[in-house]
Parts: structure tokens; sequence; C-alpha cells
């Protein structure tokens, strides 16, 4: 999971927009519904757009999917965008916020184009939707490369 630019404000920036809740509240809550869903998850936050493009790039190898709040660079981040692309992982988009109900420059996000999904504006339950929606995804994918019993007999029957 990424967070970006000033989300490690939450609790303390404009909370009647974004939330009440501290970005490590949110991320704990996070953590134990990966423990209970049985996932493996890394968190990190970064208020830099090159370091965002770095672990989105490394996330290449060794993650299956990827969870982001771009924060501000959902609106203007072309490499956020591009790296997300190039790494082709299934990566949901989350905002606190409901961007279209805000200022017009919020309303365009260069990362749905790219994004499995987009949550916005559910607050820190987004975060948990998001987690619960990627893993149903990969589960699912999961499901369909694996073949069924009746398909491997039919294999092994025409062998
Ligand atoms: C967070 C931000 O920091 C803003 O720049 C975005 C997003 C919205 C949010 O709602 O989580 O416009």
């Amino acid at each position: 999971m990424l967070h970006g630019p000033n989300l490690n404000l939450l609790g303390t920036r404009e909370q009647s927009i974004y939330c009440s809740q501290s970005l490590y509240s949110i991320d704990s809550a996070w953590t134990k519904l990966a423990d209970d869903l049985a996932v493996e998850v890394d968190i990190r936050q970064s208020n830099s757009e090159g370091e965002l493009v770095n672990w989105i790039q490394e996330s290449g190898s060794g993650y299956q999917g990827i969870i982001i709040n771009p924060a501000a660079y959902t609106h203007t981040s072309i490499a956020i965008r591009d790296a997300i692309a190039a790494v082709g992982l299934p990566t949901v988009e989350v905002h606190l916020s409901n961007i279209q109900q805000r200022e017009p420059f919020r309303h365009h996000s260069h990362v749905a184009g790219v994004a499995l999904g987009q949550i916005s504006g559910l607050g820190p339950a987004g975060y948990l939707l998001a987690l619960r929606g990627l893993h149903e995804h990969l589960s699912a994918q999961r499901k369909l490369k694996k073949p069924s019993a009746a398909s491997r007999r039919q294999k092994s029957a025409s062998r």
C-alpha cells in the first residue's frame, strides 16, 4: 500500500475533508484486515513523486497488487501512471474524499485509466474495501488459471 504526499498529516490535516484518524490508525486497521485475510502486505508513505515511482517499479518483483492513494499526484503525475502501467500489477486507487465533489482540478485522475478500480469518498473504509476487492480479484484470477478437476481428468484421458 502506497500513501502519497501529505497523507502523513492525517488526523491533523483538514479533518472535515480527509478524516480525523491518523495514518498510523488507518494502517493498523488495514494490517489487521490483511492478517485476517492471510495476505502479506507492505505499507509505505512518501511526499516525493520519484520515491513513489521507484517503489511502484520495485513492486514488479515480489508483489501481486498495489493499493495507492497518490493524493495530489493523482491529478498531476503522468510518471506515477506510467510506472503503474509498466509493472502491470492490478492497482486500486483510493481517495478519502470524493474527488468529484471537490475543486475541478481534482476531478481528473491520471491513475484511473490504468487502475483496476477507484474508491473515492468513503474515508478510511476505502482502504479496507480496496484490500478486500484486490484480494477477491487475485483469488478469482488464480481460480481462472488453475485447471478444473474436470479438465484435468479430460487431459489425462486424452494422453
Ligand atoms: C488526498 C489528497 O491529498 C488530495 O490532494 C487529493 C486525496 C484527494 C484524498 O481524498 O485522499 O485531491
